[in-house]
């Protein structure tokens, strides 16, 4: 970790210009990292450009700064090195991930345990709840004052990936950043919070009824299955982003061990979110092709919704230990 830091230091130090990348989908995370690290790259004289392939959600526009998070790759610095951040994978960067390994330099910061090490530089911190809470701790090691937006930026990050600091991967570590921003810092934790995790517009709450009345139980009632599809945004006029973390509603059921929300991108591919207690989500995960966090995962099907759900859900049955791996299959199933 300390050699990559001091790499990571290092390169930064050596580039003059920078194209930053966060995920698809972005969250608090993604777009508080991105903040954080362009203001203080900006800071030391650096050229930077902030980049994510989809919008920043609307609950994270108050963000100082995220209006200048593009979506457009011909605003790429041809010259640039690459920081990547908050992503397992380049697939995760989607449409940057030519420009990206065209870069000669590309310094790689995330906290997925599933992380591929594709970065001349690989600052990747498996125990660290945050891409924020490395980008704090780096920051800090570089001797770079904070300046109150990068603060609330990186609080966001903080607290968004911990959900409000109560998932069991907070630590001693992200109490102690989070507790050096709000010493430092004039923030309110209770307006910040609020703006993040409680307020939503009306047709999120009408697009929750329709997603509730999906639910399913499985698994002697350890699993529960949410879907979600494009008709019941339109119909609800609600925006993707408006499902970034209804999937807790089916793992915080009383009893439920694993939590799953589809999403039917199209009759030929779905997105599946897990959500554990106990079971391992990315190894559940990384059997169907996708990675995450040991209690927060995804994956991407290229199949019809309903033969996805069903191997789905022979998967988290068989995580559950619910299933023998040979029981498992049934006869119509390939080997
Ligand atoms: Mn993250």
């Amino acid at each position: 970790m300390e050699e990559q830091q001091n790499k990571t230091i290092a390169l930064i130090h050596r580039q003059q210009s920078f194209n930053l990348v966060a995920h698809i989908q972005p969250d608090g995370d993604s777009i508080g990292s991105l903040l954080a690290m362009g203001e203080a790259l900006a800071g030391l004289g650096k050229t930077v450009r902030l980049f994510t392939a989809d919008k920043v959600p609307r609950k994270y526009t108050f963000l100082k700064g995220s209006d200048q998070i593009v979506t457009a790759p011909e605003r790429w610095l041809e010259d640039g090195a690459a920081v990547v951040l908050d992503c397992s994978d380049l697939e995760r960067t989607g449409i940057f991930k030519e420009a990206i390994l065209r870069s000669a330099v590309i310094i790689n910061i995330d906290h997925h345990r599933t992380n591929r090490h594709f970065g001349t530089a690989n600052l990747v911190d498996a125990a660290a709840a945050a891409t924020g809470e490395i980008i704090f701790y780096l920051l800090k090691a570089m001797e770079l004052p904070l300046t109150v937006s990068m603060a609330e930026a990186l609080y966001v990050a903080l607290s968004t990936d911990t959900g409000s600091f109560k998932f069991e991967n907070t630590t001693a570590a992200t109490h102690r950043a989070a507790a050096e921003l709000l010493e430092q810092f004039d923030l309110n934790p209770g307006t910040l919070s609020e703006q993040v995790f409680d307020l939503r517009p009306l047709p999120f709450y009408l697009l929750l009824t329709k997603v509730l009345g999906t639910l399913e139980l499985h698994g002697d009632k350890k699993i529960a299955i949410l879907t979600a599809s494009r008709e019941m945004l339109e119909q609800s006029g609600a925006l993707r982003e408006d499902l970034d973390g209804m999937i807790n509603f089916a793992r915080n059921i009383e009893g439920v061990e694993i939590g799953i929300m589809f999403f039917i991108e199209s009759p030929a591919e779905v997105k599946v979110g897990f959500r554990s207690r106990t079971v391992d989500a990315s190894a559940l995960a990384e059997v169907l092709g996708g990675g995450g966090h040991a209690r927060a995962a995804g994956c991407r099907m290229r199949e019809p919704y309903v033969r996805a759900r069903e191997k789905v859900l022979r998967e988290a049955l068989r995580a559950l230990g619910a299933l023998e791996p040979s029981a498992a299959l049934s006869a119509k199933d390939e080997p």
